[in-house]
């Protein structure tokens, strides 16, 4: 018995459909990423956009709201222990000030070349550091935890992010960064060999392994891959701001180069890590970069008939909001070319910090870079990441 050809192609059809979309019309296209899966939605400080950044809390906070990813930057106390902090200097992120036993431990320091005054964690043991609080580090954020939540060390992230992969069935991946790894060089308190490791200890020496390890300075992530460090590697790459008259990154010390490019004497910029030699050479030591946004979508304001930027919204100030996107570059290609991923930095809710034609949405800056091909991005808002992916997935056709 002959079967008519429209049944065959049904029969056929139906069998299919159970591998992949049946009819190439229906077939969703390859998402534009370097693996071709969703992008990592990284939460920058953990859920830093709702609780004081960087304590246990924020990052609880940050896994309940679904983040693929909680970042902690690292810094070394006085017995060496790794914890979770943006900056050596404690004055501006928890409530050192308000405690009078460590008053006489206020000093002046140059950090990366930059005199700093405050209390640094490396006057501190970890034991001291526990009896501190965390403190919004942004007025705009909400002000009522400050001080609640204690600050956490590497180890303990770690065994947090364990605990709820196990608990939830997710993959949940930790993306420490080695903070000013020059100075803590400097101070005898190298951070490389101790977060190789507590790697090593995890069991996540590994390149499948739900971590990523980042830093500005490419001499401490060569430093720990030559270690042996075999885990996914990030290059962060940085500039100093926008000069909204043109569109283009501005370079100021110390956001010019790495700090240990600066101290070696090297005269290359963050700026020549992004053209086809630079990217080939973070290729051998690195598997992706993790540059400022700008980098991939700058901003450029309409400068006026007194030669100063309009204030666009006639709020009084210039910021994002009198802004309006350029063109995208070409570094997604690039990277992508070079084999690189690429995770930019940051994305952020408030208003004033999003260019004018997304509307206030901050939904439609994710989805913009998402269509453009990166592999994640960092965020201070994991909820508002994930449901711009979530809109950004449902247009491919998933
Ligand atoms: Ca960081
Ligand atoms: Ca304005």
């Amino acid at each position: 018995m002959q079967i008519p050809r429209h049944a065959a192609l049904l029969l056929v059809c139906s069998a299919s459909v159970l591998i992949a979309a049946c009819g190439s019309s229906d077939a969703p296209s390859a998402l534009p990423t370097l693996n071709g899966e969703k992008p990592l939605v990284v939460a920058h400080r953990g859920a830093s956009g709702y609780i004081p950044e960087e304590t246990y809390e924020a990052y609880v906070k940050a896994i309940e709201l679904g983040a693929d990813a909680i970042e902690p930057d690292l810094v070394s106390t006085k017995d060496g222990v790794l914890i979770a902090r943006h900056d050596p200097n404690l004055a501006g992120s928890t409530d050192v000030a308000n405690h009078p036993e460590f008053a006489s431990r206020k000093k002046t320091l140059s950090v990366d070349g930059e005199s700093q005054t405050g209390w640094f964690a490396s006057d501190f043991t970890f034991a001291e550091i526990k009896t501190l609080g965390g403190i919004s580090t942004d007025a705009e954020r909400p002000q009522q935890f400050n001080g609640l939540y204690k600050l956490v060390s590497f180890q303990e992230i770690i065994d947090l992010v364990k605990a709820k992969s196990k608990e939830t069935g997710r993959t949940i991946s930790v993306y420490p960064e080695t903070k000013n790894p020059s100075y803590h060089r400097a101070l005898g308190l190298p951070l490389e060999d101790k977060l190789i490791a507590i790697i090593n200890q995890a069991g996540w020496n590994d390149k499948s392994a739900p971590i990523f390890v980042q830093s500005f300075e490419p001499g401490s992530l060569k430093e720990m891959r030559a270690k042996g460090l075999k885990t996914k590697l990030i290059q962060l790459i940085d500039a100093d701001d926008v000069d909204l008259k043109t569109g283009k990154l501005t370079y100021a010390a110390p956001y010019d180069r790495p700090v240990d490019w600066a101290l070696a004497g090297d005269k290359r910029m963050f700026s020549d890590m992004v053209t086809p030699a630079g990217l080939a050479e973070i290729k051998t030591y690195a598997d992706g970069i993790g540059p400022w946004k700008r980098y991939i979508v700058s901003v450029k304001g309409t400068v006026g008939a007194d030669g100063k930027i309009v204030d666009i919204n006639g709020d009084g100030k210039i910021n994002d909001a009198d802004t309006t996107t350029m063109e995208p570059t070409s570094l997604v290609a690039d990277a992508h070319k070079a084999g690189l991923m690429l995770h930019p930095y940051t994305f952020r809710n408030e208003k004033r910090r999003l260019a004018s034609n997304y509307k206030g949405d901050p939904k439609e800056e994710y989805k913009q870079f998402f269509r453009l091909g990166v592999d994640g991005i960092f965020t201070d808002f994991t909820d508002t990441a994930l449901a711009a992916r979530a809109e950004y997935l449902k247009e491919t056709g998933r």
